[in-house]
């Protein structure tokens, strides 16, 4: 069996999260090598899950190591691009947490690197494609069991952020799911975006506007209503209902025990993404492995997927800051991610 050697940049809170996985749940990949901008944070996670890995003292470094058929980019967001471009100059395979790049002229750099290579190396870490519950929500819709959408309302809710968090993270590094997920969802394009803010809650520190809520409009006309609420308080909490013609479809709650106790009818609300989606995210990354051993190719959410990601949210953020409706339009996609097979 062949087996990928992957070498980690950025061995945080995600990046501990792939290397269990890949080590302790998944086949067909071996951590070999791992980097992070605190070298004590990369020493503590090879001591914890006993991997035999280099620790080397940088990207580049890593980048060289023969060992590393596949870089995990799981580093903070302003520093995937660069290391995802050396790493496809390099010939290597990259798995790279979202947002692959935080401008559209970011992920045009790793397209054109990518199609300089000749081949598909990159595939980005939109899990929610992986998700059972999205999967059988596209199905429904696939089906046509709910006619043309016309509507879909959602909300993505953590319960707390940090002061780190900003306006331009609630795009960047939480609507981006979303604005992934929801173009794949109805196969359609989108078109503009405008950004209203309801009163602000009190949990949210000076510097964010929280919560924020995006109406995005489709090519054919689908408007699509997101709260973005960080602070919530409650709990991890993700809800999407797309409005059809002839009947509605909801995402399915997490499942949780129903209990009745003391008078009340409970179930219970993740605090965490971690847990939310770890079933996706075994599913993305052994599909990634798998994909690489029997096509050469990953065959997941690309760098192209991320470009319209990226081109939108760039969108997303002015309308933020302007308040206006933004008018989203994208180039045309190069016949290199034509053959793309989406899961
Ligand atoms: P984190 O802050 O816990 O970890 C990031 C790590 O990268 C830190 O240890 C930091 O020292 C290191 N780092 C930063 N720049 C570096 C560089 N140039 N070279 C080497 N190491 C570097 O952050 P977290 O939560 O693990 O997020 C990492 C990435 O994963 C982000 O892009 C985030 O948006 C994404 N993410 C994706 C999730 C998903 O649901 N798909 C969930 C959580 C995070
Ligand atoms: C985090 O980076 C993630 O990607 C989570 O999936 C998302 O829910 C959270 O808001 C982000 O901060």
């Amino acid at each position: 069996m062949t087996v990928l050697g992957f070498g980690v940049i950025g061995t945080g809170a995600i990046g501990t999260e792939h290397i269990n996985r890949i080590t302790n749940k998944l086949s067909g990949g071996e951590i070999v090598a791992v980097t992070d901008f605190f070298p004590e944070i990369a020493k503590k996670v090879v001591e914890q899950f006993k991997l035999d890995a280099v620790i080397h003292p940088d990207d580049t470094s890593l980048i060289a190591d023969e060992k590393v058929d596949v870089l995990l980019v799981t580093s903070s967001e302003a520093a995937h691009e660069a290391t995802v471009v050396a790493g496809v100059e390099a010939g290597k395979y990259v798995f790279c947490e979202k947002p692959l790049a935080i401008s559209a002229q970011g992920c045009m750099r790793i397209v054109n690197a990518e199609m300089k290579q000749g081949k598909k190396l990159v595939q980005v870490g939109f899990m929610r494609r992986y998700d059972s519950g999205f999967v059988q929500l596209k199905q429904v819709i696939d089906n046509n069991d709910i006619g043309n959408p016309l509507m879909i309302r959602a909300s993505h809710r953590n319960a707390e952020v940090d002061e780190s968090y900003t306006n331009d993270t609630a795009v960047v590094g939480t609507l981006i799911h979303e604005i992934d997920a929801f173009h794949w969802l109805v196969n359609d394009d989108y078109k503009s975006v405008q950004v209203v803010y309801p009163r602000k809650t009190k949990y949210a520190h000076n510097n964010l506007q929280d919560p924020q809520i995006f109406t995005i409009e489709t090519i054919s006309g689908i408007v699509i209503n997101i709260d973005v609420f960080v602070n919530c308080q409650y709990g991890y909490d993700i809800h999407c209902e797309v409005i059809g013609e002839e009947g509605i479809a909801k995402l399915p709650e997490y499942p949780s025990v129903v209990m009745r106790k003391e008078a009340k009818l409970t179930t219970r609300i993740l605090k965490d993404w971690k847990h939310r989606f770890k079933d996706a995210y075994d599913v993305e990354l052994q599909n990634f492995m798998d994909s690489i051993v029997k096509t050469g190719e990953p065959q997941g959410p690309n760098s192209w997927d991320s470009y319209i990601t990226a081109v939108t949210a760039d969108a997303c953020l002015k309308a933020q800051r302007t308040g206006e409706k933004v008018q989203i339009s994208f180039q045309a996609k190069p016949k290199f991610y034509n053959e793309k097979i989406a899961q």
